[in-house]
Parts: C-alpha cells; sequence; structure tokens
C-alpha cells in the first residue's frame, strides 16, 4: 500500500542544460539585478537611435534578406525561451561596460561579473577552506593576499566573495548535482588585512553549447570557451567594491576569452606548494576610495 516517491534528483553536473542554468540566471537576474532607473527621454531617443542605426547601415550594406531577418526573429526569440538573455549580455556587452564604469580607477583592475554570481555566499573568517565535496577533484590551491587603499593603508576586515567553477567546469547553483554553495563562499580579511583560500584550480569554461547562444557560437564559426578564472567581488567600507577574476598562466584561452575579459594586470602564475600535493599564490587588491 506504501507509494514510491522518487526524491531524489540523481543527475550531474554532466547532465547540465543550456536551458536550465539560463532559467536560473534569468531568475537570479530578477531577484538581485533588477534595476528600475530613471532615464531622460533625451538619452533614450539617443541612444536608442544609434543603435537601430547601426542595425540599419549593417542590414543595408550586406542586403540582410528576408530569411535572415526571420531567422535572426527566431534566434532571439529563443535565446529568451532557453533564458540565456543573460547569458548572451554577460558574454558579448559586459566587457566593454565594465570597462568605461572603471575606466577613472586608480586600484586594481577589474572584470565583467558574468551571469553565476550568488550573493550571500556563506561567511569564513580567514584562513578559509571554500566548501567543497570530500572527493573535489582538481589541483588545491592556495590563494592569498593583501587588500589595501590606493595609498597603501591596509584594510582589516575587508570581505572577498569568490565564485569558481570546479575542475570540469560547472558551478554551483546553475548545473544540476552540486551542493549548493560547492565553491561560493565569503571570506573576510584578518586585521592586517590580509586573507588566505583553500581551494581547487577551476577548469576552462564552455559556453553551453545546447542552447540558443551556443548555437550563434557554432553558426558563426567561433569557439565556446572562456579560460579557467576565479570570480571576486572585495569590498571594504568608503571603498568603491571591485568586481575582478583572475586567470591562470599557460590558459590556452586567455588570448581568444569568447567573452573578452581578460586583462593582462589579472593573470596568476601559481607556483608549487613545497613537499605539498597543490599550489600557492599571492595576489593583493588595492581598492578606489568613494569619491566624495
Ligand atoms: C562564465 O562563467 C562567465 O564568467 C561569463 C562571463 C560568462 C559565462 C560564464
Ligand atoms: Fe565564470
Amino acid at each position: 500500500m506504501t507509494e514510491q516517491i522518487a526524491t531524489t534528483d540523481s543527475r550531474t553536473e554532466f547532465d547540465a542544460k543550456a536551458a536550465e542554468s539560463g532559467q536560473q540566471a534569468t531568475e537570479r537576474y530578477q531577484e538581485n539585478h533588477r534595476v528600475e532607473i530613471e532615464v531622460s527621454t533625451e538619452r533614450v531617443n539617443l541612444l536608442a537611435v544609434e543603435v537601430l542605426n547601426s542595425l540599419a547601415d549593417t542590414i543595408r550594406r550586406h542586403k540582410v534578406s528576408y530569411d535572415e531577418f526571420q531567422a535572426v526573429k527566431g534566434w532571439l526569440i529563443q535565446v529568451g525561451l532557453d533564458g540565456e538573455w543573460p547569458l548572451f549580455m554577460d558574454v558579448w556587452v559586459e566587457h566593454v561596460i565594465e570597462d568605461v564604469a572603471t575606466e577613472a580607477r586608480h586600484g586594481n583592475k577589474g572584470a565583467i561579473e558574468g551571469p553565476y554570481y550568488v550573493a550571500q555566499a556563506p561567511s569564513l573568517a580567514t584562513p578559509a577552506t571554500l566548501p567543497m565535496r570530500a572527493d573535489e577533484a582538481g589541483t588545491p590551491l592556495l590563494f592569498q593576499g593583501t587588500i589595501t587603499t590606493v595609498d597603501g593603508t591596509v584594510l582589516p576586515g575587508a570581505t572577498v566573495e569568490i565564485w569558481h567553477a570546479d575542475s570540469h567546469g560547472f558551478y554551483s547553483q546553475y548545473s544540476p548535482g552540486l551542493p549548493e554553495w560547492n565553491l561560493r563562499g565569503t571570506v573576510i580579511a584578518d586585521e592586517h588585512g590580509r586573507f588566505q583560500i583553500n581551494t581547487i584550480e577551476p577548469a576552462p569554461y564552455q559556453v553551453p553549447t545546447d542552447g540558443a547562444c551556443g548555437k550563434l557560437i557554432a553558426a558563426a564559426g567561433w569557439h565556446a570557451w572562456r579560460p579557467a578564472h576565479l570570480h571576486l567581488k572585495v569590498s571594504a567600507p568608503g571603498q568603491q567594491l571591485l568586481t575582478a577574476q583572475l586567470y591562470f598562466t599557460g590558459d590556452r584561452h586567455l588570448s581568444d576569452d569568447i567573452a573578452s575579459a581578460v586583462k593582462p594586470e589579472l593573470i596568476l602564475s601559481p607556483t608549487p606548494v613545497a613537499g605539498g600535493p597543490g599550489e600557492e599564490v599571492t595576489y593583493d587588491f588595492v581598492l578606489d576610495p568613494i569619491s566624495a
């Protein structure tokens, strides 16, 4: 008389589907990033006219056909159905926004946030070990450094939010089968502004090939890869939030990141830990003050 109720999701990260991570990223945007801003009629008119005019120029110059127009319409609809607008915007547009937003900074270079940030990851004192599976694969990495202002003052209690893919290139909360906070944490620096984070080295990330963005990539003959990276948000009272990514020397996609987000100042060169299995690297963050 007892009914069997399947309560377990037996899928693994390798069963990740574009539409599933897309739907997650879309929901996350709607929860955390939705902004209501006042933009003047003049500015909306200026920007919308300029964007539409450059589209018109391309259509006329290359004599885009009716069939091509209808195909693009169908593709745009599919981007939405797959929930891939966050992915599309962050891969192909955010890098320019980030450059413009941070051009006046004197401290650390930043990089795009991307679609997979989750706020409120578990808070960890330094020295910290990120939440990970008991048998988490990958080269152990000790990532450490100091957080200062542009004039060299250390920032005790500064916060380093860190999130990254696992050694197969999957992010927790966007691929099935991973513990909720796997490889995500909020690390609080000590009284000298120092942090130590034990984690594993992520794998390069491939944009899902089975969704609308993947279809564009294949149709255009591009590759779908980002170099391996750590994502970071570094903050302290009175300082501007730094959103950054750090990459690894020797990665084959440093020079052709599909998201155009690599900067030379953001490349790490870890060295083997003496007598240990993993690698270590020191990288110091310099934050710009919030301007008065
Ligand atoms: C990522 O992990 C990422 O960092 C960006 C920018 C886009 C897609 C996936
Ligand atoms: Fe990423």
